[in-house]
């Protein structure tokens, strides 16, 4: 229904319609029509309104249609096959039906909104309509299951130096998952896998991105933890920000599987915040304190206890502490 009064205003752009015909043609009151357009407003459409000539459709907010996509997408693999949604509950959710339908490597499926996002262990993920990157790759990589974090570690990179590109230098790396600026969290990755003990069938990797947001929009429970390239400074179309970020996750991914992981981990390790800290992990298992001393070559994080031991933490969630 929203999508038939968008279309309507399309069809007539720099003319008014009225809010009459828009009703008789949809077969709904004109207060209806009314709800649409507001819905429209709050999604960033500019929609202009007089009593008696009607709606007029002045701009559209910067969308990540397959259309402005194919034009400036620079890739070989990414993104040649492309599913856009409007709303969705979760990407991964959607990529992860597709690619058991068969969807080839490079697949990427993106929606506007998440009705659902998902973080790890069924916690959510805040995505607006129109303010970020709310995406998902299907990968389909010659890895034995154990190697699968690599690919976290891969886009955590890959990302990392896109946000360098774009001008913010202060983006690092906090394991596992996350990319922080100033101590604020701006992405987050949620690689998903499929397959038996030997092979990996496919990895979902779902990434979201904060990229128009602004810190009076943000909900309550993350007002103070979260930032946005917006609250960064760097104010940049979605469909350039998206353009440079999947560019820079095809090259990193073949960097891995053409020469091998050592580069990546080095970069990695260069780009990470948690590195060298003080930090709590909260791990299944247990609570761990001490300094965060490497990673290793399958993304596990190695942890100087108070004991003077060495912990291996294979996930968790880490906690940077202030240094006394
Ligand atoms: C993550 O989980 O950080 C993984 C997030 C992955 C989201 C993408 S979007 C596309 C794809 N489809 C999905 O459904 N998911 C993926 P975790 O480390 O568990 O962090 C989750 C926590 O981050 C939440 O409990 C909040 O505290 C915080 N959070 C939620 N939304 C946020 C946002 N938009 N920006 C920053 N922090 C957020």
């Amino acid at each position: 229904m929203r999508d038939e009064v968008l279309e309507f205003l399309r069809e007539n752009q720099g003319g008014f319609v009225s809010g009459q015909d828009m009703s008789e043609a949809c077969h709904v009151s004109r207060t209806a029509i009314w709800k649409h357009i507001k819905a429209l407003r709050q999604k960033g459409y500019k929609i202009e309104s007089y009593t008696k000539r009607g709606y007029r459709l002045l701009e559209e907010p910067d969308l990540l249609s397959p259309l402005a996509m194919k034009q400036i997408l620079n890739t070989d693999v990414f993104g040649k096959r492309y599913v856009y949604m409007d709303t969705t509950e979760s990407t991964n959710l959607e990529a992860r039906r597709l690619a058991q339908q068969g969807a080839e490597e490079g697949t990427v499926v993106v929606s506007e909104e998440q009705a659902a996002g998902r973080g790890r262990v069924s916690r959510g993920w805040h995505s607006p309509f129109g303010k970020g990157l709310w995406f998902s790759l299907v990968l389909r990589p010659d890895f034995v299951p154990s190697e699968a974090p690599k690919c976290t570690l891969m886009a955590a990179v890959a990302l990392t130096k896109a946000f360098h590109k774009m001008g913010l230098t202060s983006a690092g790396i906090k394991w596992p998952n996350d990319i922080l600026v100033n101590g604020r969290k701006m992405v987050g990755i949620l690689t998903e896998m499929s397959g038996s003990m030997e092979e990996i069938s496919y990895i979902i990797m779902g990434i979201g991105v904060n990229v128009k947001t602004k810190q009076e929009e943000l909900p309550e429970e993350i007002k103070h933890i979260a930032t946005s390239l917006l609250m960064e400074g760097i104010d940049i179309e979605r469909t350039e920000a998206f353009k440079i970020i999947l560019e820079n996750l095809e090259y990193q991914y073949y960097e891995i599987l053409d020469k091998g992981f050592d580069e990546t981990l080095d970069e990695w390790r260069k780009l990470s915040v948690t590195l060298g800290q003080d930090i709590e992990v909260r791990a299944p298992d247990n609570i761990y304190e001490g300094i965060a001393t490497d990673i290793d070559e399958d993304g596990n994080l190695l942890v100087k206890t108070l004991n003077g031991d060495i912990k291996r933490i294979v996930a968790g969630d880490v906690s940077i502490r202030p240094r006394k």
